[in-house]
C-alpha cells in the first residue's frame, strides 16, 4: 500500500527550517505564522467578496465598490493586528498607511524584525475575480533593540530583507515565501486550515515563453522599451518564439506565474507614471528577493532592484522581473549591457 507522503504544514516547516539554524530564536517562524493566521481571515473576507459581486449585480454598486474599500482597510487591519499582538515585530509600514506605525511596548521593542506590506494588491480586480494577493518583506532592526524602531529599520536595501514572501488568493489559496535558504510555497487545504507544502524550493526557469506588460501604454513607453516590446512580438522559432503575451492587472497573479513557469514582467516607466507605478519597499523588493533566491533577476532597467536604497516609505520605481535569461536579454536592449549584480 502507498504510504502518503507525511504532509509538512507551514508551522512545521518554517519550525523544521529553524531547528537547523544554530543560535535561532524562533523568532522567523513565529512572525510568518502571524502573517500566515492574517492570511487566512483575509481570505475568507476576499472569497466572500465575490458574493458581495453577485449582489452588487444587483445594481448596488456602490455596495460593492465600498466592499471592494472596506477589503483594502480589512486586510490592513488583519496584517497590522497579527504583527501587533504577536512577539516577533517592532512595527510595520503598510501601502495603506502614510507613515510607519511603531508598535511600542516592551515585548515589540525586543522585537528583532520589522515587516513592510501590500495588504491586499490589485483589490480593483476583485469584481472580476482576478486573483489578488498580500505582499509583505521582512528586515532586521538596524536600530537597539529594546528601544521602540525607528525610519532606518525601514529605509533599508531591499538586500537586507531576512524573508519576503506574498499570498495568492486565485483558484486555490497559496503562501509563498523566501529566505536565503530558498523559495517554498504552502497551498491552503481549508479540510485542516493549514498551509501545506505543495511546491518545495520553488526555482524560476531561467527562460520562459511568457512575456508580461500592459500593452495599453505603449505609447508612453520609451523608444528603448517599445523596441524591445517589438522584439518580444517578433521572435522567430529560431530566437525560441513565438511568445505569449499574459497580463492581468495583478501584480500577484502575473509574477506568481513567472516565478513558477518562467518568464518577463515589466512596468517600465510611462510620461504617466514617470518613475514607474508599483511601491520599491512592499511590491518589488519583495518579489526581486524572491525572483533571486529562485534563480531569476529583477532591475529597475538602471541598477538591480535590490541594490536601491529607499529615500522615502513610498518610493515607486520601473521593473523588469523573471527568467534571468529574459531579464538580461531586456537589459541589453535597454541599455546595451547587463547591470552587475553588486554583492553585498
Ligand atoms: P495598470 C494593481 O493596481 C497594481 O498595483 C499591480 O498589482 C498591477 O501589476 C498594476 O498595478 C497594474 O497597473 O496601470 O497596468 O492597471
Amino acid at each position: 500500500m502507498a504510504v502518503r507522503r507525511q504532509i509538512l504544514t507551514l508551522d512545521e516547516f518554517t519550525i523544521q527550517q529553524y531547528r537547523k539554524i544554530p543560535n535561532a530564536t524562533g523568532e522567523l517562524s513565529t512572525l510568518l505564522r502571524d502573517i500566515a493566521l492574517a492570511a487566512k481571515r483575509i481570505n475568507v473576507e476576499v472569497n466572500k467578496a465575490g458574493l458581495v459581486d453577485i449582489i452588487g449585480d444587483a445594481g448596488i454598486t456602490n455596495v460593492q465598490g465600498e466592499a471592494v474599500k472596506k477589503l483594502d482597510v480589512f486586510a490592513n487591519n488583519q496584517m497590522l493586528g497579527v504583527l501587533q499582538n504577536g512577539i516577533s515585530c517592532a512595527g510595520i509600514c503598510s501601502e495603506e498607511m502614510d507613515d510607519m506605525v511603531v508598535f511600542n511596548d516592551e515585548m515589540s521593542n525586543r522585537s528583532k524584525y520589522v515587516v513592510m506590506f501590500d495588504p491586499l494588491d490589485g483589490s480593483s480586480n476583485i469584481d472580476t475575480n482576478v486573483s489578488i494577493g498580500t505582499i509583505f518583506g521582512v528586515y532586521r532592526r538596524v536600530s537597539e533593540l529594546g528601544t521602540p524602531c525607528v525610519m532606518a529599520d525601514f529605509l533599508q536595501y531591499g538586500l537586507k530583507q531576512v524573508a519576503a514572501g506574498y499570498v495568492v488568493y486565485g483558484s486555490s489559496t497559496m503562501f509563498v515565501y523566501a529566505t536565503r535558504r530558498g523559495v517554498n510555497g504552502f497551498t491552503l487545504d481549508p479540510s485542516i486550515g493549514e498551509f501545506c507544502l505543495s511546491h518545495p524550493e520553488i526555482k524560476c526557469p531561467d527562460d520562459g515563453k511568457i512575456y508580461s506588460v500592459n500593452g495599453g501604454y505603449y505609447s508612453q513607453y520609451k523608444n528603448n522599451v517599445k523596441n524591445f516590446i517589438n522584439r518580444l512580438q517578433n521572435k522567430t522559432k529560431q530566437e525560441g518564439g513565438p511568445l505569449t503575451q499574459r497580463f492581468t492587472g495583478s501584480m500577484v497573479a502575473d509574477l506568481h506565474r513567472t516565478l513558477i513557469k518562467g518568464g518577463l514582467f515589466m512596468y517600465p516607466l510611462t510620461t504617466e507614471n514617470p518613475h514607474g507605478k508599483l511601491r520599491l519597499m512592499y511590491e518589488c523588493n519583495p518579489f526581486a528577493f524572491i525572483m533571486e533566491v529562485a534563480g531569476g533577476k529583477a532591475s529597475s532597467g538602471d541598477s538591480r532592484i535590490l541594490d536601491i536604497l529607499p529615500a522615502s516609505l513610498h518610493d515607486r520605481t520601473p521593473i523588469f522581473i523573471g527568467s534571468k535569461n529574459m531579464v538580461d536579454e531586456c537589459l541589453e536592449e535597454l541599455n546595451g549591457r547587463e547591470t552587475p549584480n553588486a554583492e553585498r
